[in-house]
């Protein structure tokens, strides 16, 4: 009896693992294939959660100068960021943030960096609700194709990545240079400077690190002063001659440190501090107070149809008819083919530009308020894996929506709210 219960159970096991086996082989040969069907990610920007992405910085009118540079370029990356009202819990504001760029190593240096009008090589509080404009100014250094984005670094809550762009980079990284001018007037080359004595003080260190370590190994090792201490004679751990040694190394260490100091005061009479103020009460965007207001009906998602619908109360206090021409969240672009008649310049792999619908198409004319259906739907929401929204534990979206006049003035208008996901099509 005993042993055919043995035999099932060790059957049971044998299949179980022979499943594991088989579903394993599955998801190694998926694992290896798939991601060739879809277009190489750089930085596993779509690893981030999509409530994340869309609901902390909906970026917008992001343009890269230029795509195509030679070592020693300089291109801008430009654009405006909403800081959305919604700002998920799970995630801390960004009262403490850095503009950066986004980009595998130091493949083009930031010479410098700017919120609104202000320099900010430091960290800076932006307010939810509120949008800034920005500005990077890169220097290609390295050569090579590479994806770059706009990123803002929030403490506690990681890097937030804009979109990215693919640039090439030719030349030769050998001639690069990095020249910035002192506050004494003279130039030096940041790529190059103090390289020899940083190298050779980092490894002056090392080896004195290492004679400490070797010298204590040497003496009496790990396992001796372990037993000394299992014996009850942790007093006779440390003799006098190693006390005496101890005292000289620690002597020598702190002369170094006080003449290393003395001597690059002498060498550097006039240093500022590393720059790591925080930046408060930098200007937001001020274009007035919008004249569209809406108001967020709920929605649902589609997993299948990759489709999100939306109902929107809208109301036009302003003089001229407005329409829905955009939604942008988490970097990705849908637009509606009926505003815009030509497509912009924008990453193709962003860009949904026939993504956007609405069920009534006529203008909200001046004064006007209206019962809107906007429907985004574009295989690029699964590619970026926004789709995944359907499994947050809130099931809520984010974004912006742009309204535009016959004139071309446009309004940017956040919108977001729950949804329900839905799991079949013909629902
Ligand atoms: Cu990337």
């Amino acid at each position: 009896m005993k042993t055919s219960i043995m035999k099932t159970l060790a059957k049971c096991v044998t299949a179980r693992a022979a499943r594991i086996w088989a579903f394993g082989l599955v998801a190694a040969i998926a694992a290896t294939t798939l991601p060739a069907a879809t277009p190489a990610s750089a930085h596993g920007e779509r690893s981030q959660q999509a409530f994340l992405r869309m609901r902390t910085l909906n970026w917008y009118d992001v343009k890269w100068s230029k795509t195509e540079l030679n070592v020693n370029d300089e291109m801008e990356l430009t654009g405006r960021v909403h800081v959305f009202s919604g700002w998920p819990q799970a995630v801390a504001k960004p009262e403490i943030a850095f503009l950066n760029v986004g980009e595998p190593g130091p493949i083009l240096i930031r010479k410098s960096s700017w919120i609104g009008d202000v320099p900010a090589p430091r960290s800076f509080s932006l307010e939810t609700g509120k949008d800034y404009s920005y500005k990077l100014i890169l220097k290609a250094r390295r050569t090579g194709r590479y994806h770059i984005h706009v990123q803002i670094n929030v403490e506690g809550g990681g890097p937030i990545v804009g979109p990215g762009q693919w640039v090439n980079i030719k030349g030769d990284m050998a001639t690069f240079t990095n020249p910035v001018t002192l506050l004494d007037g003279s130039t030096i080359d940041l790529e190059t400077y103090g390289i020899t004595w940083s190298m050779t003080y980092h490894f002056l260190w090392m080896a004195a690190a290492a004679v400490w370590i070797l010298y204590w190994f040497m003496t009496k090792g790990i396992i001796a002063r372990y037993w000394l201490v299992k014996i009850g004679k942790a007093d006779k751990l440390i003799s006098a001659n190693e006390r005496k040694f101890g005292a000289i190394w620690l002597a020598a260490s702190m002369l170094a440190v006080i003449l290393g100091y003395a001597w690059a005061n002498s060498a550097f009479p006039r240093t500022l501090p590393m720059q790591a103020g925080l930046l408060k009460g930098i200007q937001a965007i001020d274009e007035g107070t919008p004249t569209v207001a809406i108001r967020y009906g709920g929605g649902t998602y589609k997993v299948p149809g990759r489709e999100l619908t939306f109902k929107i109360k809208v109301h036009n206090s302003g003089t001229e008819p407005m329409r829905v021409g955009e939604f942008t969240t988490a970097g990705l672009r849908f637009l509606n083919p009926d505003v815009y008649t030509s497509k912009p310049d924008f990453p193709d792999y962003l860009l949904a530009d026939r993504g956007l619908s609405v069920n009534d198409p006529a203008p909200i004319a001046a004064g006007e308020s209206k019962d809107l259906v906007v429907t985004v739907q574009d295989a690029r929401f699964d590619i970026e894996r926004l789709s995944d929204l359907a499994y947050d534990t809130d099931s809520q979206f984010g974004g912006v929506l742009m309204f535009f006049s016959p004139t071309g003035k446009r309004q940017v208008i956040e919108v977001g709210g729950p949804l329900i996901p839905k799991f079949q099509a013909a629902l």
